[in-house]
């Protein structure tokens, strides 16, 4: 039985990949990589930041030494927080608001499970904090997707079992995340049919079968 719901945060509830995505054309271009593109973007979804920056140098010959990538990331991290700025309500997804209210109606806790170390801003800006129990993201972990570690930190924070606990993502790291957890999963999003989830959705903004899900 299903006691909370643990939510990835980019792509699921806030549509953020576009700030990462011109975030990170800037700093290739900077670096004289000018094919960086959309579906290059589409690889670094609910991966690290340090991978991401992989993702990106990968298009390029050159090679940096760990400081140099620190700084590179750290680089692309400023532009993103200013980016942000422009971040508000409009920024969350359809059907997330009525869905999280509902969920919270049928007495579930809500969790965030996100691995970007900026989630503390993007849920202020967009206030979504105000329907948040618990929050794990970057800043409580070491381990990224697809190791389970930021979805069991979740779990510990509510105060539940894994088994208690379903996760819904829209990334493939983040499905074999919830999995190792011993968790369920909705996948959502543009890819939600590949992604081997347990119960599968385009988005929040569908019918969804909630109370099916929550009794299983
Ligand atoms: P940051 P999620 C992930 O968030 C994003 O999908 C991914 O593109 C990003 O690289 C990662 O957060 C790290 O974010 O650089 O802000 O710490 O999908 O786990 O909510
Ligand atoms: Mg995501």
């Amino acid at each position: 039985m299903i006691k909370g719901i643990i939510f990835d945060l980019d792509g699921v509830l806030v549509s953020t990949d576009e700030l990462h995505y011109q975030a990170w054309k800037r700093l290739a271009q900077e670096l004289d990589i000018k094919d960086f593109t959309k579906e290059d973007n589409e690889k670094q979804r609910g991966v690290s930041r340090m991978e991401s920056l992989e993702i990106v140098l990968n298009k390029g010959d050159k090679v940096y030494s760990l400081e140099e990538k620190e700084e590179l990331a750290e680089r692309k991290n400023a532009y993103y927080v200013d980016l942000l700025e422009t971040l508000d309500n409009k920024a969350v997804l359809c059907g997330v608001v009525k869905t999280i209210r509902y969920l919270k109606q049928l007495g579930m806790l809500i969790g965030i499970g996100s691995v970007s170390k900026n989630t503390p801003a993007i849920l202020q800006k967009t206030e979504l904090d105000q329907y948040i129990d618990k929050v794990s993201c970057g800043l409580d972990i070491t381990n990224s997707k697809p190791d389970p570690e930021v979805f069991l930190v979740a779990a510990g924070k509510l105060g539940l079992e894994p088994e208690n606990c379903l996760v819904v993502e829209d990334s493939a790291a983040g499905i074999v995340a919830a999995k190792a957890a011993g968790m369920k999963s909705l996948g959502v999003g543009p890819y939600y049919k590949s992604l081997s989830a347990t119960y599968e959705a385009t988005g929040l903004d569908t019918d969804i079968p909630w109370e099916t899900i929550l009794q299983n």
